[in-house]
Formats: C-alpha cells, structure tokens, sequence
C-alpha cells in the first residue's frame, strides 16, 4: 500500500473516533444516558490519542484529546473583550423589580417582553470562536481587559470545541462556569481525606479550578457551564435574546432549561418568588434571577451605564439572616473625614463568612432603626457582601442597653466634628487628620489606584504617624534611609519600595485620576475622564457643562470633581505630583478613540499577507480604532490584499472600493 494510501486510512479512523467520542461525550455530559461503559469510553479515547500521537500532522485543535493538551503556565496572559463583560443591576425586593420595569416602560413603550432566567452562582467567562473553532476562552476580569484560561477551558468538556459556524469569522459567547453541589461536596471531601484547604463554596470552587496555572489540575475538577450570551457576532441576524438562547442550544451550547419569557411584571416577579422557594430542589446554586428585555431592538434602544445594561437587572434572593449582639459601637473616620458608626457584633457566620461588625452608616440611622449598644439585632449581607443590621429584636431588651452618641471630636486627631444642615454624614473638619490621610494614601497606593506594591496599612500607618508623608504626593520624594527606618521593613524591601513608588510615576493617567480620590469618581469614570481630557491639567480646569456633557457623567459626579479641583489642598498635591514627575498625560493606548487612525474605517483583508499573518493585521487594525469585517460592501474602506486573493477583489474592484497591497497599508501605519 501506499503511503499516501496508509495516511488516508488513518485519517479516516481518527476522524471516525472523534465523531464517535464527541457522541459519547453528549449522551454523558449532557443527556446524562450513557450508551457504552467508561472502560469502553477510555478505549476509544486511548486509541485515538495513539494513532495522533503516531501521526501528529493529523492532530487539530478541536480534537476530544486536545482537551488537557496545554503544559502549565508561569501566569495567565490578558485578553481584551470583544465587548465589555458588564456586571447586573440588582434589584432586591418586588418594588426594586417594579422601577426596573418603569424605566424600561418609560424608555420603549409599555409593551415589552421579558426573559427570566436563573442567575449561575459561578464564574463569567467569554468564549470566542474563529470560523466555528474554540480558540479563546477568558476570565470576566475588570470587564474590559480578562485572564486567558483558554487551556482551562478547554478541559470542561461542555464546551464545544468545535460549532457549525464555519462561516462567521467571530463568535463571543458569554456563560457562567460553576460546579454542581454534589460534585463540590465530592471534591470537598477528597480533599478532606488528603488533608488539603476545603473551598468555602461551589463558587469560590469553581474560582479556584478555573484559575489553576497547571490544565491537568483543572481537568480533575468536575466543572459544568451555562451559556447565556452573546458578546459579539458577525452575519447573524437574531432578533430577540430568547432567539439568541435557541440558536446557542442549536450550536450545542448548554443553555439553562429554566427560563420564561412574560408580557407583565407580575408574572415576572411570580417566576422570582417560585424560585425563591425552589432553588434548593436545583443540583447547582443560584443566586438570582436574571430579567432581561427580550426585544434586542429595545436593548440598543435602552443601552448601558457604566457599569451594567438598563435592559436587564438581577434579581438578588433575600439573604441569610442570624441573630447576635451588638458589644459596642465604634467610630471610624474615612478617606474624606466622614464619621462612620459601625457595630462591634458578638461573631457570627454568615452566607459563609464570619461576621464581626456591621456598618451602622450614620447618626440617623443608628435612631432610625432604634439601636443600642447592647441589643440583640437580626444581621444580614446587604447585597451579599457588607453586613448589615436588620432590626433590633425589641423583646430582648433588658432596659441595660446604652444610647450610641456621635462624638463631638474626632476620635482620630481630636479636631471638632460637624454636620451640616441637610447632611447624614458628621465630618471631621481636621485638615490633617491623620485617619483621612490614612486611608487616602492606602487608596492611592491600591491595585486600581497607582498599584504600588508593598505599600499596605501597616507601611502606611507608620509612614504617616513619623510624619514622612503628609500627601500622596510625599511618597515620591522619599528615599531608601526612610523606609528602613519603619518597622518590619527590611533594607531589600524599602528598596524594592522604592522601586515600586518610582515604576507608579508611568502609570496611565486613568489610574492617576482614580487614585487622587474624587469623591464619586470610581475606577471606571477615571478611565472615562483620562479618555475624554487626555491631560489632567485639561480636567482641572473643565466646566461644569463640559462635564456633563460626556456620556456616562451625571450632575452629581460634576459638581464632586469641580468641587474637588477648586480645593487649595488638591491644587498643592497636583503641583508637587508634576514635581515628582508623575505622568499626567494620556498613553498612546489611552487615546480617544474618535482620534486614533483607523476610527470609523472598515478593513477587508482578502488573499495571503507576507509580513503578518491574518490576526496580526487585525489586531492592529483594531488598536487603531479600525474594523475587520469578513465580507465586502459598500461599508468596506479598504481591501488590503496579499497573493492568491479570493472573489472579495473582484467585488471590491467592482464596488469601487480602494484597494491596497501591504506597502500601502504600511504606509499608512506611518
Ligand atoms: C450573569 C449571569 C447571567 C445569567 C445567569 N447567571 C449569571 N451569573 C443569565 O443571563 N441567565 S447574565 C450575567 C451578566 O450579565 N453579568
């Protein structure tokens, strides 16, 4: 026999094994009804990882075996979204559904649908698929930026490495990976057995095997996944988010069974209650109800804030409640002086945490809610992460109980406390009160801050007690002999320090903006205002007008950074931040995108390029602001052709669309 011969037969069993296996796979992982037992399953699975082995040129990237195929990594590398991964409203009782449905209303008419579905307590991940092949998988991240744990992902064997869509260049589907409860339970208590760290939750589970260097450590881990979404799509026409979940189940996604579309709010909020009851009957956990508008025409219409759509919010089950006793009530004074009471609580676990104090946020609400140092109160997670007093529980008072009264100075610097007719909030009025400087410099130095590394409370604290930093702004000025001098910092750590203050002067002006604390103005608006004014010195100086005409920046957070830019003490920090030679300015990769090269030009890339392979040119298409699109028409810009182009060239010669070689498209990088 041939070579050639012997080759093709061999082809032909590999790709016999794989259809074989992928069928199995279904019936296990999906239909649950498995045909042929595991030993038979592993034979197969054994004989095709031989025959690849033996014949590697036939190996392909969707093979079954390609599952655990990675070697571990040092890190994971960052991908960027095709579009942002955004986070839910939350709506927290009947009434917070009911405004959700009146501003949807207001915005599109009164007759809308919407889809309910459950919300996956899990981990969000993006899934992109290039012509129909999985080839990148990513972690939801800051939303914008992700992890790629595309060999992680690889290994949860409901995901689909390869979808009929052969056809459309790019797929982004959005899902939510968790592990059953039975399957956590399991994997808790092997780990038990071995005397390993057991995982607080299915969640924090599914976190941990999703975030593994090694794929092999991954693969062991019994994770599942629910699809929900689509991030982007080129050449699919899909009207309504209920389309979009029937054509993901079509590709062989695994999509929630559990879902209702409704005409009214009642019965969307019927479908809430019904699961707020049955959620424990379900073999993986929830934490919600996600209610979406249906119509896609009315999602555009309604669009995003910052942080989340407006055509959709989640529903939040209420939380666990315990009862515990208040031990004392404490002030603490916060990074723009503000008083806040919080309740010193008798320990008490808690949606899976320990809980020991609870905010009591100000003096009106202490006397709202009627509470007292010493009182038994019912405890909470307001939205699943702070702790909270409920209420007090009234019969068990003793008449013992003591009245919380908000001291006149600050318990900090001894500076005279003030609250101003209409506020909730006591102030401290001390200009240098070190607790406010504390917490300042702690947030400067943070991760989405300036990121200095090595530079946490307890640096912190000791730097503004010796008096070595009376601003952020100090910190750039101080040397090694300094640092040494501070306690349980070591020579080597004091200069690394240094090192990591010094690195920080580079920093994205996005990250400066946040850093400097603009009362209401989180990461995500800095990273908006570093686009918009590219200068800092621009953003001092902008209108209350200006401010509000960018889109995303409300009445409220205009009036904060005005306020703040006009203080004597910011204009003192701003100068001495230039001194030190902090970065005020837009990087490249922080230019608006109206300004970058490409903005608003559409690319069709046809025949092969020399110098760079497909996704190579696209990507930097892309970073400059460009499109790629897959097929000519009257939109396209340009056609950047290579040797051997395809049928694009004759439409766009006929279309009259400009084509150029790769010279030209160089020269237009120039
Ligand atoms: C998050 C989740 C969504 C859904 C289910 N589980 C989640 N954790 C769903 O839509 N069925 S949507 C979502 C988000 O958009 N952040």
């Amino acid at each position: 026999m041939s070579k050639f011969k012997m080759n093709n037969k061999v082809e032909k069993r590999i790709e016999e094994l794989r259809k074989q296996i992928n069928y199995h796979n279904e019936l296990y992982y999906e239909q649950d009804s498995p045909e042929i037992s595991d030993a038979e399953y592993d034979a197969l699975m054994i004989e095709l990882e031989r025959l690849e082995s033996e014949y590697p040129e036939f190996i392909t990237s969707d093979s079954p075996t390609q599952r655990v195929g990675g070697k571990p990594l040092d890190k994971f590398k960052t991908i960027v979204h095709s579009s942002p991964m955004l986070s839910l409203a939350n709506a927290f009782n009947e009434g917070e559904i009911r405004e959700f449905h009146r501003r949807v209303t207001s915005a599109v008419g009164n007759s809308v649908d919407y889809v309910v579905e459950l919300k996956i307590d899990g981990l969000a991940v993006a899934l992109t698929y290039e012509h129909g092949k999985f080839v990148r998988g990513a972690t939801r991240g800051d939303g914008v930026v992700g992890e790629d744990i595309t060999q992680n992902l690889k290994t949860v064997r409901t995901i689909p490495l390869k979808i009929d869509l052969e056809n459309v260049p790019l797929l982004d589907v959005r899902g939510e990976v968790y592990i059953p409860k039975k399957a956590f339970e399991k994997l808790n208590s092997e780990r038990e057995k071995m005397g390993m760290p057991l995982f607080a939750n299915p969640r924090n589970a599914a976190a941990g095997s999703l975030r593994q260097l090694d794929p092999k450590v991954t693969a062991s881990r019994p994770l599942d996944i629910f699809v929900y979404g689509i991030g982007y799509i080129e050449g699919i026409q899909i009207n309504t988010h209920l389309q979009m979940l029937e054509f993901l189940r079509e590709l062989g996604f695994r999509v929630n069974p559990n879902i209702s579309v409704f005409d009214n709010i009642d019965d969307v909020i019927g479908f809430c209650n019904e699961w707020t009851e049955k959620r424990d009957e379900l073999p993986y956990e929830i934490d919600g109800i996600v209610i979406k508008v249906n119509s896609l025409r009315d999602q555009i219409k309604l669009g995003n804030t910052s942080k989340s759509p407006r055509w959709a919010v989640a529903y939040k089950f209420p939380a666990e409640q315990k009862t515990t006793i208040i031990k004392d009530i404490i002030v603490r004074v916060g990074r723009t002086g503000v008083l806040t009471p919080t309740a010193v609580l008798e320990p008490v676990r808690l949606s899976g945490s320990t809980v020991s104090k609870a905010t009591l946020h100000n003096e009106d609400y202490i006397r709202e809610k009627n509470i007292k140092i010493g009182d038994t109160v019912i405890v909470k997670k307001a939205g699943d992460i702070i702790p909270e007093v409920v209420e007090v529980v009234l019969d068990k008072r003793k008449g013992t109980e003591k009245d919380f009264i908000m001291p006149d100075k600050c318990p900090e610097c001894g500076s005279d406390v003030v609250r101003f007719e209409g506020e909730a909030a006591s102030k401290c009025t001390g200009v240098a009160c070190p607790a406010q400087l504390k917490r300042g410099i702690i947030h400067f130095a943070s991760r989405d801050a300036m990121d200095i590394e090595g530079l946490g409370p307890a640096v912190v604290n000791q730097l503004v007690e010796k008096g070595l930093v009376k601003d952020a702004a100090d910190l750039y000025f101080l040397k090694t002999d300094d640092l040494v001098s501070l306690e349980r910092l070591g020579e080597k750590s004091a200069r690394n320090l240094v090192g990591f203050i010094e690195r920080s002067k580079k920093n994205p002006l996005a990250k400066l903006i946040f850093a400097i604390g603009i009362p209401f103005v989180g990461s995500r608006t800095a990273k908006i205002l570093a686009e918009h004014f590219q200068d800092l010195d621009k953003l001092t100086k902008a209108s209350y007008e200006e401010l509000i005409a960018i889109p995303e920046i409300g009445s409220k957070i205009a009036q904060s950074i005005i306020t703040f830019f006009k203080q004597d003490q910011t204009k003192v920090l701003l100068e001495k931040l230039k001194r030190a030679g902090v970065n005020t300015q837009s990087l490249k990769t922080e230019q608006r995108k109206e300004d970058k090269l490409f903005y608003g030009l559409t690319f069709v890339l046809t025949g092969t390029l020399e110098k760079y392979t497909r996704k190579q040119a696209q990507e930097i298409i892309e970073s400059l602001g460009g499109r790629v699109s897959s097929a000519v028409s009257s939109k396209t810009d340009f056609v950047l052709v290579g040797s051997d182009p395809g049928t694009k060239l004759e439409k766009a010669d006929k279309l009259g669309i400009k084509i150029i070689n790769e010279e030209q498209f160089e020269s237009m990088l120039e």
